[in-house]
């Protein structure tokens, strides 16, 4: 597991180490709000964990061997007054002193975030990489009970003193990338800023409706700006399965292309595209129908991507089952259907996407079915945005099952502007007890070999240090 250290925590978080210190830290400090951390005990080496994955009010919290699950995984919260809130990834309620008793001994448990000060949290430096946590209301020490190193040993507040069972270490964890249930991320950069735009995930048939949109400028710490996008209630011909967005920009216009269909009678699925004139929407329908209706070309209309070359054309990739690919036309929301080109290397199923290196082009896509723990991202290269393609070059990303990932696949990549640094954005099944549509987004390091192949991506727990 890559640990960050507490140096290099405080850095993300906008903290000295002097304000981390033994003195509350400063009023006018500010902490970025929504890192996400693992605490773990420097006795015993286990993680802070909301017991039994418990969503429940007052669930305790014990330690546990490191895996990964986001009931090990808590959000800071700066509250400006030199104290922090930690929330629990799976349930979203925060870290708290029982009752708000001052005892020593008193249990810690999760319970709904509250204005209380036995929720607020204050990171004390041992000066060696680890931090006590004082809580306000009581100024004791989370602790774990009897100083026991055992997995499920609870935690509890204690008198603050020199029991390394009351030193945590503060590793920052980006993966999952975003909060919740996100699926088939499509990630971007545009004037310096990135973008997520996945399909919210969570829903029985893939039935949800709403795209959200996510910013960041470090690949780790993201802003949800809300739905950009609802199919129900914005596009005339859909109601339901808002899939697999993807966005491109052209002329300061914003245009988002996205799969949906009816939950009802036809349920067939369409691409359809919608215009802005920010990244961050509202979108609305640029056509009024689809720019591609099914069963207009072989395979499921759904998942598009679009490249946009040097020159400033834009190409729309497309389709489940069989592969399309088109050059745009400049107004972004017709093609020549003449042009239309199938590709369909073995293995495909869906997802395509396409990047430019060096001259070279890259084909991807996923393969299997998306409930397989199986999916799995494969690519093919080209001289040319619509190939002609080689074959199957060979598997870029898929399932380990020693770290319990499985299912990656409809990934995105993007490169960091003005180097040869790269990011893959995919999905895996959840941790803990996920599968094909409950789905968390990743980002993980994508490298090329000296040839021009594409290394396989090593899909980490613990994702990428902030740029
Ligand atoms: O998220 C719904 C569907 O699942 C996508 O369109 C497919 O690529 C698969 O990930």
């Amino acid at each position: 597991m890559r640990r960050g250290s507490l140096a290099a925590l405080a850095a993300v978080l906008g903290l000295t180490l002097a304000l981390v210190g033994a003195a509350p830290a400063a009023a006018d400090h500010h902490l970025t709000d929504g890192a996400s951390v693992n605490l773990i005990d420097r006795h015993s080496g286990r993680c802070a964990d909301v017991i039994s994955q418990s969503t429940a009010d007052e669930a305790e919290v014990g330690q546990y061997d490191c895996n990964g699950g986001l009931n090990q995984l808590w959000r800071l919260r700066d509250l400006g007054n030199g104290y922090v809130q930690l929330a629990a990834r799976h349930s979203g309620k925060c870290l708290d002193v029982t009752g708000a008793s001052g005892d020593d001994g008193a249990q810690i448990i999760q319970w709904p975030c509250s204005s209380g000060e036995n929720q607020q949290w204050r990171f004390q430096d041992t000066g060696d990489g680890y931090v006590q946590l004082v809580a306000r209301h009581s100024g004791k020490c989370l602790d774990v009970r009897d100083g026991s190193t055992a997995n499920g040993a609870r935690l509890e507040q204690r008198t603050c003193g020199s029991a390394q069972s009351q030193q945590w270490e503060l590793s920052l964890v980006s993966n999952p990338a975003l909060p919740g249930l996100f699926a088939d991320p499509n990630i971007t950069v545009f004037d310096g800023t990135y973008y997520l735009y996945p399909t919210t995930d969570g829903f029985a048939g893939w039935s949800g409706t709403q795209f959200h949109a996510f910013s960041s400028t470090d690949l780790v710490h993201w802003t949800d700006h809300g739905v950009v996008l609802d199919v129900d209630a914005d596009i005339s011909w859909a109601d339901n399965s808002a899939w697999a967005p993807t966005i491109a920009e052209k002329d300061g216009r914003y245009y988002f292309y996205f799969s949906a269909g009816r939950a009802s009678g036809d349920t067939s699925k369409h691409l359809g595209v919608a215009v802005a004139d920010s990244p961050t929407g509202p979108f609305h329908d640029a056509l009024g129908h689809p720019l591609v209706s099914a069963g207009a070309y072989g395979g499921q209309a759904i998942d598009p991507a679009v490249f946009t070359d040097d020159d400033g054309r834009s190409y729309l990739y497309w389709g489940q089952g069989a592969s399309h690919q088109v050059p745009l036309n400049d107004d972004m929301t017709s093609f020549d259907a003449s042009q239309v080109r199938t590709y369909d290397p073995s293995g495909y199923n869906e997802g395509s996407f396409v990047i430019e290196r060096g001259g070279t082009y890259y084909f991807m896509w996923s393969e299997n079915d998306t409930r397989s723990e199986d999916y799995r991202v494969a690519y093919a290269t080209g001289s040319s945005p619509t190939g002609p393609w080689s074959g199957r070059a060979g598997v870029i990303l898929q399932k380990d099952l020693s770290q319990g990932i499985k299912g990656t696949g409809h990934h995105s990549v993007v490169q960091v502007p003005g180097t040869d640094e790269w990011y893959i954005a995919y999905h895996r099944f959840a941790i803990p007890d996920g599968d094909g549509t409950h789905r968390e987004t990743m980002i993980d390091r994508l490298y090329f070999n000296a040839d021009g192949s594409i290394r396989p991506v090593v899909p980490t727990l613990d994702g990428v240090d902030p740029l």
